[in-house]
């Protein structure tokens, strides 16, 4: 490709960081620490005062709330949920690499976290103000941030289909707490919406606003970002005069990834003549969990089911940290592969289509250049 496209890599400000892939499978629910899980934000971090900080609920409602922290801790019945959060720009380091160079911030493999979230459920905060449309099929919920500017706008936005805010197991909570404990500044406090199986982008963080109404959200991120757009879009420019009428990502899709090894690593093999093998993978969307996980040592001609590694919180929105033996000749330039299959019998393919912003990569997970002595 011609590249008009400008590279932007990993930043610190506004701060844009993930832990390294052995920190991140190390344990299933990744510590909200200052290196446990990704940080991905559009602009500063807010310091808001729990106290007196509202959330206002208003568009298409029979009665405009304007709910503080309290009201939302003690006037709702507080739901746990434990669930992957991934950015949708994870794994583009590897979309850039293996298939074409594409427009994003450099993302390795982990812009993702599997944490405990702790909140009232949307559905209900949406049942006490009443929703009020002629047709739930149509309208949205929209979550707004007026706390800082943004790079691209002056708030940061998202929304999500009203369906699924209203559907009985949909599970998008308003969460006030992160492994828990309150959610640390970075992480959205006081209160942030956490949207399981989406793209993390619309997991507004700092929330103010939740607004039904007939439209998508307005912000730039939501109108201009975190969209799959078609392979034949290959410049920014072209990019810019599509987005706007392609669909917003919602549902993620299913991924897996090769932590241990890594690609680059030296590994000894071991006296049985194998090596082992670990990584996470996430289901689609709605249809987890993840029921398989396979590795391969010899390209992909033949697979080795990976066992997954149980854990008391597994639900259908977590990742699954999986472990395997397998295989292997002595040598350098090694490969290793892996593949997720989910419950809704989503199966993870060799290489989705190129997409210019880079988003939603999900080809098999992958360890280069693996060295065995
Ligand atoms: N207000 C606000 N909310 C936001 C963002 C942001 O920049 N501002 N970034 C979004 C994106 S793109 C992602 S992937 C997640 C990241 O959440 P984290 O920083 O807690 O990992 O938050 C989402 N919510
Ligand atoms: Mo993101």
């Amino acid at each position: 490709m011609t590249t008009t496209t400008q590279l932007v890599h990993s930043k610190p400000d506004p701060l844009n960081r993930e832990p390294s892939p052995k920190e991140l499978i190390a344990k299933f629910i990744t510590e909200g620490t200052e290196d446990g899980a990704y940080d991905r934000n559009h602009g500063n971090i807010p310091q808001i005062n729990g106290d007196t900080h509202t959330v206002r609920v208003q568009g298409s409602v029979r009665t405009p709330l304007s709910l503080s922290v309290a009201q939302l801790k003690n006037d709702f019945s507080q739901h746990e949920l434990v669930c992957a959060l991934q950015c949708a720009g994870n794994r583009r380091h590897t979309m850039r690499t293996r298939l074409k160079e594409v427009d994003g911030i450099d993302w390795f493999d982990g812009a993702v976290m599997n944490c405990r979230w702790r909140g009232p459920l949307l559905k209900d905060v949406l049942e006490k103000a009443g929703v009020n449309v002629p047709d739930t099929n149509k309208a949205h919920v929209a979550f707004a941030c007026y706390q800082t500017e943004t790079e691209k706008d002056s708030w940061y936005g998202a929304s999500v289909e009203l369906w699924r805010a209203l559907k009985a197991d949909a599970e998008i909570i308003l969460a006030l707490e992160m492994n828990n404990k309150p959610l640390t500044p970075k992480h959205g406090y006081p209160v942030r919406v956490v949207v399981p199986g989406v793209a993390g982008a619309r997991s507004v963080k700092w929330l103010d606003r939740i607004t039904i109404q007939d439209h998508e959200s307005d912000n730039f991120y939501h109108q201009m970002d975190y969209k799959i757009l078609p392979a034949d879009i290959t410049t920014p420019e072209e990019a810019r005069a599509h987005l706007k009428s392609t669909p917003a990502l919602q549902d993620m899709p299913i991924n897996s990834v090769v932590a241990v090894p890594y690609s680059g690593d030296t590994v000894t093999l071991s006296r049985r003549g194998d090596i082992e093998v670990r990584g996470y993978a996430l289901p689609a969307g709605t249809q987890g969990p993840v029921v398989k996980v396979e590795v391969s040592a010899d390209g992909g001609k033949s697979w080795t089911d990976a066992e997954i590694i149980r854990d008391r919180h597994q639900s259908k929105w977590c990742w699954a940290l999986y472990r395997a033996k397998v295989k292997i000749e002595r040598g350098t330039n090694k490969l290793i592969l892996s593949r997720a299959t989910d419950a809704g019998g989503n199966v993870q393919v060799e290489k989705p289509e190129w997409n210019i912003r880079g988003v939603a990569y999900n080809g098999y997970g992958e360890a280069r250049d693996v060295t065995v002595v």
